[in-house]
């Protein structure tokens, strides 16, 4: 306790007390995976100062091109938590194949997947960007693990996360028991417990879709967001607010804090190029999910709960729909009707 105040660090180690059989490697693996954190939000912080924004003249897995920050990031990462001997393998957005532990180093029990750096097309634009992250257990051989370690449904996670480099850094954590949001007090480098147990609102008159797509959309997808549009005089008998930042972590954050629901469905430019959406299962959609229904929201792909997929490849895309839990099931039933 800091001042009167819960550290990131003495919650995490309070939480472990609540863990059958937790040994201290889980809250030692979290907390290098907050101090990751930290070094990024530092180097976002200092962004044209110390020259990391721009392109990296490369692209990832997904074909598009990288920010100096997402190569830096995922570096950050891997060099954060590669040594801690907690990680039997690392899988990023930023790399095609899993992250093998260099064998100077022990190997542990978790597999640690995450997106360094969410929205970084926001970063040259100064607008909030973040990072995402899931721990699952490794249950194959944690010697010798490999990709197919990592496909694991989204119910399996251990802990999920993620931080926000706005205008203040936060962290945002669920290990199943609840939600926790902490804030960076740059003055002594600690996060500090500042949202305790948050919840999202069940009803919500705010959603976030990237409406440029609105031509391409699936039926229901229109049908929910024509009600929207139509407000007061329209099925809904309200009045909608309409937010798209094109950063998830900065959405996901909004609607934990006031409600709302975020969407980037599957639509028919997609499923003309074979794709099932734009976001990825286990680096972007699971964790958030988790998240989002440990905070009493719901999270699925218009059609059934994204937690549930058994992921067949680790770089999945799946169409998301999340957040406050009325609309969540409203806009499912669209899709089921
Ligand atoms: P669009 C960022 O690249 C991201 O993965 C999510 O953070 C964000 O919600 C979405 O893609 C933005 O997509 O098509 O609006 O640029």
């Amino acid at each position: 306790m800091h001042n009167n105040r819960t550290t990131i660090t003495q919650f995490i180690i309070e939480e472990q007390r609540h863990i059958e059989g937790a040994t201290g490697d889980f809250t030692s693996l979290l907390n290098d995976v907050v101090t990751a954190c930290k070094v990024i939000s530092n180097l976002v912080n200092h962004g044209a100062l110390i020259g990391v924004l721009g392109a990296a003249g490369t692209e990832n897995v997904q074909g598009e091109d990288q920010k100096k920050m997402d190569v830096i990031s995922n570096d950050v990462f891997l060099k954060t938590n590669e040594w801690s001997g907690h990680l039997a393998a690392m899988a990023s957005e930023e790399m095609d194949e899993i992250y093998h532990i260099p064998s100077q180093y022990p190997r542990g029990k978790y597999l640690l997947t995450f997106d360094p750096l969410d929205g970084s097309s926001n970063i040259d634009v100064n607008v909030s960007v973040g990072t995402i992250f899931s721990i699952l257990r490794c249950k194959g051989d944690c010697k010798h693990p490999t990709a197919q370690d990592f496909l694991q449904a989204g119910t399996e996670q251990v802990c999920a996360g993620y931080a926000l480099y706005g205008p203040s850094t936060m962290m945002v954590l669920t290990t199943g028991k609840g939600v926790n949001g902490f804030t960076l007090d740059q003055n002594i480098g600690e996060f500090i417990l500042t949202h305790p147990n948050m919840s999202i609102p069940e009803e919500t008159s705010e959603f976030a879709i990237n409406a440029s797509n609105s031509r391409h959309w699936e039926a229901p997808v229109k049908r929910y967001v024509d009600e929207c549009l139509a407000g007061k005089e329209g099925a809904r008998g309200r009045d909608f607010n309409m937010r798209w930042v094109a950063s998830m972590v900065a959405e996901v954050h909004r609607i934990l804090t006031r409600g709302g629901v975020f969407m980037y469905p599957v639509d028919e430019k997609m499923k003309a190029k074979g794709g099932e959406g734009k976001l990825r299962l286990m680096y972007e959609a699971n964790p958030m999910s988790f998240i989002v229904e440990q905070a009493g929201g719901a999270s699925t792909t218009g059609r059934e709960r994204i937690m549930e997929l058994q992921p067949k490849e680790l770089h999945q895309r799946v169409p998301v729909v999340l957040g406050s839990k009325k609309e969540v099931e409203l806009i499912t039933s669209y899709h089921n009707d």
